[in-house]
């Protein structure tokens, strides 16, 4: 038999017949695993016959359609055309040389539809209507005996015989472009035809059997994607209008857009290597660009490429380095910055000394009297259970005295934790949670409390942390208003009481990327987190900010914040597109209630090696700002920072900006040492000033300051309290912002401390007054006391416990 290929309207060029091609060998294969799939315009098998008529009603005539033995109520439809404006079903059945009405007919039973068309003797089509504007042809030239079945008719080319479950066979009319009745504010914007191999927009969705356009519409719009198109009638595209020109998009007849949507086959989804274009009228994100966007400085050279930054109530700075890892043999692990003598190298640095190796432990400041900071965790064997604590010594331009102190094995933790997290607990006691055994090895899908009741046990086994390995490390955690606790790993989250940390509620999945649900937030695919301020009274429930993280395979970067109010009656996540993408991001908490978020690789994952291509631009967060307005693009650096790298606030109001320990190619081992001004300190205003003297409040109790404001006068002043923060692998452990309520008269301001633990667990906290825009130096208060009395923990040699 001779047979010619049909070119129909879907194959209007060169290049879409090369993509035919390419695409029939993706539907052969997909054949050959025996899965349905949907044609969509697939290139025709070949159907234009040059069989003579004569012969075509001698076949005809032998052949007749199957009236009997046929399961339940299936019955011939008719003859029906095909390829007259595209194929008339959305569905393939594999090919078969042995095909028969009735096999075909247990194919599409099987499948729940209603319609099945047999076609060019092997074929086998299966729907619930016939598609396309199809439309009944001749009897006579559905003359093709089944492959199976010489006596039963199977179609023949570009004809199909029809049965069905049901009554008449619906028939959808021919698709037309979908350009009325949009969600938000999309417009049709014609027919784009791509440029060849490279791909007009960056985000890709297969949607085999439910692509509609008002489904890539709406995926596109909810990760903040302006620009969509759909190709093929199964691919959906989302990204910038910009994308359009800059990778090659052209403009192509309207006709070239002929595919039916695989889900909406009444609705054209464009066709071969052409997008269904669409544009969002408007902008979904608006990112600011500032005048002032405040900027990068250089700070000091540092001596360490530091793991874990942490600020002292000292205000100096505590660096812990990795160790047995490290390519520098010279370190001791520990360092301590004076940040007043900044200009002073040579007295700048102190060294401290840790006994166990801190990679990948996790650090918070303690509210004991002393201001401790502990340490928990690290590499490996012993060091894995490592706690360590330093006591703040000296002051500015004086040294202190103090060193790290341990005492393994009668002080550790009871299980060993690579990358676990630690929180304060609002009762006072300390949480220590998640990690792996050792360097990529097994789970430890569980949590601790310290200290240790003497011969007690405080662990707790987490299944889901069991489940979500090894995606979960250095979970992102936060004590809610309620006193519940907030856990974000992963891609999941959940609230946890506080008493058995059993979960009380699963919250809804963390949307990812556009195209993958699999994404993440934690380590390898780090991303950072931060509570919302919480303004006085604190009726508001509380809001969990987070942000960038990468995706698993490639690693994309996830370009978006995602936040959620975890105890609304119905939480669901907020998605805010960012401007660029951001794997390893830092996110510190400035006196003002905004947030800078900095460092990262727009690709890749968290880790040694693993990401290349670093994102060097400072952005700022603003919750105070209409949702989807809070982003602001503030300065660029010049020093990548990738893998182990932080930020944290000053008591100038500066953030520091430190680390990058990449371990890979081109990249150097970071000992450099930035600070960034934000936009608040770079306008020439001179930073107010307060005296206190009660630094240790009580909940609910007041405290007076007296100010010296510059610009602006006491009733448009605001007080901030930014809690301790450690920062590591995006975590900015112990963060908490709180803008307590007060009341001046003259000069002199009363301060009323948060009423209670949930609302802020007891520890230090920078006090900061801002004027206006402008914040002052801090002063550190801490509030709630020690209730768990941690500052008499623990005895024995080599602690000097600073005491409660
Ligand atoms: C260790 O050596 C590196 C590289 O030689 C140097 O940059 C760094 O300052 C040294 N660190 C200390 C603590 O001496
Ligand atoms: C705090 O709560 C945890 C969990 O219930 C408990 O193990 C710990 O002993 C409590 N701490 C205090 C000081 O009551
Ligand atoms: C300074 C710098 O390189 N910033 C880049 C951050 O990433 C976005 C895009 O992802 C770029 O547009 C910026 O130039």
């Amino acid at each position: 038999m001779t047979v010619s290929y049909k070119n129909g309207r879907c194959w209007p060029g060169l290049r879409q017949v090369e993509m035919s091609l390419f695409r029939w060998l993706v539907v052969a294969l997909v054949t050959t695993l025996f899965t349905p799939r949907p044609i969509l315009c697939a290139p025709n098998q070949g159907h234009d016959s040059v069989i003579p008529p004569s012969e075509r009603d001698r076949r005809a005539a032998a052949l007749s359609p199957v009236t009997a033995g046929l399961p339940g109520s299936w019955h011939y439809s008719g003859c029906f055309v095909d390829n007259a404006h595209g194929r008339i079903f959305g569905f393939e059945a594999p090919v078969d040389p042995n095909l028969t009405v009735e096999g075909c007919i247990n194919v599409c039973a099987g499948m729940g539809m209603s319609v099945a068309g047999m076609e060019f003797a092997q074929e086998c089509y299966c729907g619930n209507t016939l598609i396309n504007g199809a439309t009944q042809g001749d009897e006579v030239s559905c003359n093709m005996a089944c492959g199976g079945n010489p006596t039963e008719a199977c179609g023949g080319p570009n004809r199909l015989s029809v049965y069905t479950s049901g009554g008449n066979v619906p028939i959808l009319p021919i698709p037309v472009v979908k350009d009325t009745g949009l969600p938000g504010q999309w417009r049709s914007a014609g027919c784009l035809q791509e440029p060849g191999a490279q791909r007009v927009f960056p985000y890709q969705i297969i949607m085999q059997n439910n692509l509609t356009v008002d489904a890539c519409l709406n995926q596109c719009a909810a990760f903040g994607y302006p620009a969509a198109g759909m190709e093929f009638g199964d691919e959906c595209y989302c990204g910038d209008v910009a994308d359009e020109a800059a990778n090659g998009g052209a403009p192509a007849p309207a006709g070239d857009c002929s595919f039916p949507c695989s889900g909406d086959p009444i609705h054209l989804c464009g066709g071969a290597q052409r997008l269904q274009l669409y544009h969002w009228d408007g902008n979904i994100d608006v990112w600011n660009t500032p005048a002032n966007t405040g900027r990068y400085e250089f700070f000091v050279p540092g001596v360490v490429v530091p793991l874990i930054a942490t600020v002292g109530i000292n205000n100096k700075v505590t660096f812990l380095e990795k160790g047995g890892t490290s390519e520098f043999p010279n370190s001791t692990g520990a360092y301590e910055l004076d940040l007043s003598l900044a200009n002073d190298f040579s007295r700048a640095w102190r060294e401290m000394h840790v006994k166990s190796d801190v990679f990948c432990s996790g650090s918070i400041i303690l509210p004991d009297k002393g201001g401790r900071q502990i340490n928990v965790g690290g590499w490996s064997l012993d060091s894995t259970f490592g706690i360590r604590l330093y006591t703040p010594s000296g002051s500015d331009g004086v040294q202190g005295t103090t060193d790290w102190e341990e005492g393994f094995p009668a002080v550790a933790l009871q299980r060993g934790r690579w990358y676990p997290t630690a929180a304060m607990l609002a009762n006072g006691s300390i949480l220590v949670i998640g990690g792996e055994t050792g360097s990529n090895a097994s789970p430890q899908p569980n949590l601790e409390i310290l200290p240790k009741p003497s011969g007690g046990n405080t662990v707790v086994e987490l299944d889901w942390l069991q489940r979500t390995d090894p995606n979960n490390l250095y979970p992102f955690v936060f004590v809610l208003p309620s006193g519940n606790i907030f856990v974000g790993y992963y891609n999941e989250a959940r609230i946890l009481e506080p008493g058995g940390f059993q979960t009380i509620r699963q919250l809804p999945n963390i949307p990812a990327s556009v195209n993958n649900f699999l994404g993440g937030r934690t380590y390898p695919l780090e991303g950072a987190a931060v509570l919302f301020p919480q303004h006085a009274p604190y009726n508001e429930p509380v809001r969990i900010l987070i942000c960038g993280g990468s995706n698993p395979g490639a690693g994309q970067a996830i370009d978006n914040c995602v936040s959620i109010v975890p105890e609304d009656p119905n939480p669901t996540w907020t998605l805010e597109r960012m401007p660029s993408r951001r794997v390893m991001p830092c996110m510190a908490p400035l006196p003002d209630g905004t947030f800078l978020i900095v460092n990262g690789a727009h690709q890749g994952v968290a880790g040694f090696g693993l990401a290349t291509d670093p994102n060097l631009s400072a952005l700022l967060y603003d919750p105070a700002k209409p949702v989807h307005q809070r982003i602001s693009i503030l300065g660029n650096t010049i020093v990548p920072r990738l893998y182990h790298s932080e930020a944290v606030l000053l008591p100038d109001g500066r953030v520091l900006i430190s680390g990058s320990d990449p371990q890979t190619p081109g990249f150097p081992e970071e000992f450099r040492i930035e600070v960034y001004i934000p936009p608040y300190l770079n306008q020439g205003f001179r930073q107010p000033e307060f005296t206190i003297t009660n630094k240790d409040w009580a909940y609910g109790g007041q405290a007076t300051i007296t100010v010296n404001l510059f610009q602006g006068n006491t009733g448009n002043m605001r007080v901030s309290l930014i809690t301790a923060v450690s920062s590591t692998h995006g975590n900015a452990m112990g963060a908490r912002t709180i803008f307590p309520a007060f009341s001046c008269a003259g000069n002199t301001c009363t301060i009323t401390a948060p009423p209670n633990a949930n609302i802020s667990p007891p520890g230090w906290h920078q006090l900061f007054i801002l004027d206006g825009p402008t914040p002052s130096h801090s002063q550190w208060v801490r509030i709630g006391g020690d209730p768990a009395r941690l500052g008499n923990w623990p005895q024995g040699p080599g602690f000097h416990p600073p005491g409660v």
